[in-house]
């Protein structure tokens, strides 16, 4: 069988994966957005649903360091399960340093307990046990550190100390211990998160080493080649029921001319792994890979529409530093998602967002939308807070705004027929940008009218820099707008 790569496409950093039973759990990174932590369940490592989130509440979540920048926030988890909990370690980084804390649940689609702290200095925390101790590794004290702790309270009960640090690459993160065949091994990535990023991996007697490298470290890199599939790396390991094995690690799809930018962020990739002379070798990452699991495989839903005709939203859908919940009713108007502009401590309001990932190199989005008691309401193609293309019912007009870092202009305008109007984004390839994005509306006579045809490139990781991915989504400034549907699709 075979089966298509990315298995979590869009932006879905720092993939940890454990399994229960027949059952493989996974989480992933999520930074600025609210809920933090998205949780997706597999039976066979290539068909991801998810389930929930991690962190849905306030008193798990305070993500107010993202108004400095949208890249802080939730940094790498790792996800375990041991004594019948699932346990999620992860790291809010903030402006004043990291906080690492432990939030543990019976079920992982939730409810996840409040955090426990873990008083380590560092980011991409790993949990581990042996024989009733609790080790914590994590990118700490300029290289892989280790500590003992108490995982009920978070007390550190011994270290934290430097352990295997890697082949000397820039940047050693990311670690996980796990045992093999009575051998502990302690995998890591090392070369940073961009173009250098790669995988290495040590052998030892014990959960403190002595440490012996691979001789075949980088196990896994993508530096330096023309593969399709790029920066891979930040990866985690999992035997299968059948007793092979696989390694979830994130890669990005770059395009466009050199550099080459990608704009759906990290994604996460699946590659089997073969065992040699008691080393891990797992086969090189592609779009399409042969192994897959038996039985058929079903791609990520392509298209998407949301109705909006329940009570709740679905754990897709995010917000910018505020829960959805916060900003958004289904209930003041049924069928339609309400969003309602909140006001920030800057004392300037800031838009209501409720948005998802794009999935998708090539997609289109269309939302309909009545603005009429907003200033601004409409969708955007966001990166991050300096860069978003947006195309919105402003004061009666429809307008398109570009905001790429300190420019924000209006490059594209029309009159609102009237009644609720329906907005479109959409992607598509563009001679030297990774995309081109055409934002525009549908007339009264159901006509698609493209309003501006931007470049994507100015939306992509390589220009705005960061570790986040696209999402798209419904935004309101100043006032409230109501959104009757929003359909996702891939072209
Ligand atoms: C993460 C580090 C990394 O903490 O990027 O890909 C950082 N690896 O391990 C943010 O995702």
């Amino acid at each position: 069988m075979t089966y298509q790569n990315p298995v979590i496409p869009g932006f879905h950093p720092d993939p940890s994966v454990c399994r229960v039973g027949d059952e493989y759990i996974l989480v992933n990174s999520s930074f600025t957005y609210f809920p933090g932590v998205p949780v997706f369940r597999s039976r066979n490592l290539v068909d991801w649903v998810q389930i929930g989130n991690v962190l849905v509440r306030p008193s798990q979540l305070d993500l107010t360091a993202t108004l400095a920048w949208s890249s802080l926030g939730i940094y790498a988890p790792t996800i375990r399960h041991h004594d019948g909990r699932f346990w999620v370690v992860t790291t809010n980084v903030g402006t004043n340093g990291a906080m690492n804390f432990i939030v543990t649940a019976e079920d992982p689609a939730g409810p996840w307990s409040d955090p426990v702290h873990v008083p380590v200095a560092g980011i991409d925390p790993d949990i581990a046990w042996d024989d009733g101790s609790c080790w914590v590794h994590f990118s700490g004290m300029g290289g892989i550190a280790r500590c003992r702790i108490d995982p009920s309270t978070g007390h550190v009960l011994a270290g934290p100390d430097l352990t295997w640090s890697g082949t000397g690459l820039q940047y050693p993160e990311a670690p996980h211990l796990f045992q093999r065949d009575g051998t502990w091994y302690l995998m890591i990535a090392e070369g940073g998160t961009h173009g250098g990023h790669a995988v290495s991996i040590a052998r030892g007697p014990s959960p403190v080493g002595p440490w012996e490298g691979a001789p075949s470290n980088p196990i896994l890199s993508h530096r330096s080649t023309d593969q399709p599939i790029q920066n891979t790396g930040h990866a985690d390991i999992v035997e299968a029921t059948d007793g092979t094995w696989w390694m979830v690690l994130l890669g990005v799809r770059p395009r466009g001319v050199g550099p080459g930018f990608h704009v759906l962020g990290r994604e996460t990739f699946l590659t089997p792994v073969d065992w040699v002379d008691g080393w891990p070798v797992p086969h090189d990452v592609q779009l399409e890979m042969n192994g897959g699991p038996p039985g058929p495989t079903a791609r990520v839903a392509t298209a998407e529409r949301e109705d909006f005709d329940t009570l709740e939203l679905g754990p897709r859908w995010v917000g910018v530093r505020t829960s959805p919940l916060a900003v958004s009713s289904l209930r003041s108007r049924p069928g339609w998602l309400v969003l309602k502009s909140g006001e920030t401590t800057l004392d300037s309001p800031e838009p209501a967002f409720v948005g998802r990932r794009q999935q998708h190199p090539w997609c289109r989005v269309r939302a309909c939308v009545d603005a009429a008691r907003a200033d601004e309401a409409g969708l955007t193609l966001l990166m991050d807070e300096t860069s978003h293309y947006a195309v919105a019912v402003n004061r009666g007009r429809i307008i398109v705004r570009a905001r790429i870092g300190p420019l924000d202009a209006i490059v594209g305008s029309a009159s609102c027929p009237p009644g609720p109007v329906i907005l479109t984004i959409g992607t598509e390839p563009h001679a030297h940008g990774p995309d081109a994005v055409s934002l525009g509306f549908e007339d009264a006579a159901g006509t698609s009218q493209t309003l501006a045809l931007l470049d994507g490139r100015y939306l992509s990781s390589e220009v705005t820099g960061g570790f986040l991915g696209r999402t798209i989504g419904m935004y309101v400034v100043e006032g409230e707008a109501a959104f009757d549907w929003f359909d996702y699709k891939e072209v």
